[in-house]
């Protein structure tokens, strides 16, 4: 990961990012992400069409992203996809910090050819994600289509955030897969953008964290 460059958020007091490793006896994953960038980075995880969901992750949720994994592939892309989402959602729950000033809650409906996903998220401090996808069986580039929802429980589990995805129409697993990234990328870029508004934590609670 290259040095973070200055902040180009209009209002963020600090740059907003993390770095984690985290190693197990399954996979090693190196993480590296700055909220409200541009895309920047490289993600390689030895699953072809996991790279390219990140890929598209990191450029519309406007999220420089590095992803370097090691993982037992020879097991299948479960370990490396689950573990990527853990690591994933404990970076941006870092790099949010106590969660003052971001709009919380994001959401978003996107078309791919045939097929349609709509995206809601809640930085809510709430683990839980709810994925409504009747996806053809099978695989693609080495993605087993069941593994979006794995993707997804997870990251929303280390994270602590509500996410909601739903497919509403489509065919083909591929568009199906990359408008659901597509939608949670915009959701999450709304959610945890900075609103000049919004005076310390956007709860009634006074945490999102607890
Ligand atoms: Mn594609």
């Amino acid at each position: 990961m290259t040095p973070p460059a200055p902040s180009s958020e209009a209002g963020a007091q600090t740059h907003r990012s993390a770095q984690l490793q985290r190693k197990t006896a399954e996979t090693d994953v190196r993480l590296g992400l700055v909220l409200g960038a541009t895309g920047a980075g490289a993600r390689v995880t030895g699953v072809g069409f996991f790279d390219h969901m990140l890929d598209l992750l990191a450029r519309h949720g406007r999220l420089d992203l590095d992803v370097q994994v090691a993982g037992d592939l020879q097991t299948g892309a479960h370990h490396t996809v689950e573990d990527t989402a853990i690591v994933f959602g404990r970076a941006l729950s870092e790099a949010l910090g106590d969660r003052s000033g971001i709009a919380r809650y994001g959401s978003a409906l996107v078309p791919m050819d045939e097929a349609r996903a709509s995206a809601a998220v809640d930085i809510s401090g709430r683990p839980f994600a709810l994925v409504e996808a009747n996806l053809p069986p099978g695989a693609t580039g080495g993605f087993d289509h069941e593994l979006t929802e794995e993707f997804f429980r997870a990251f929303a589990n280390a994270a602590k955030v509500t996410v909601h995805l739903s497919v509403q129409a489509g065919t083909n697993a591929h568009h199906m897969i990359e408008a659901i990234f597509k939608a949670f990328a915009l959701a999450l870029r709304d959610a945890i953008a900075i609103d000049a508004t919004q005076a310390g934590i956007p709860s009634t609670k006074g945490t999102l964290t607890e």
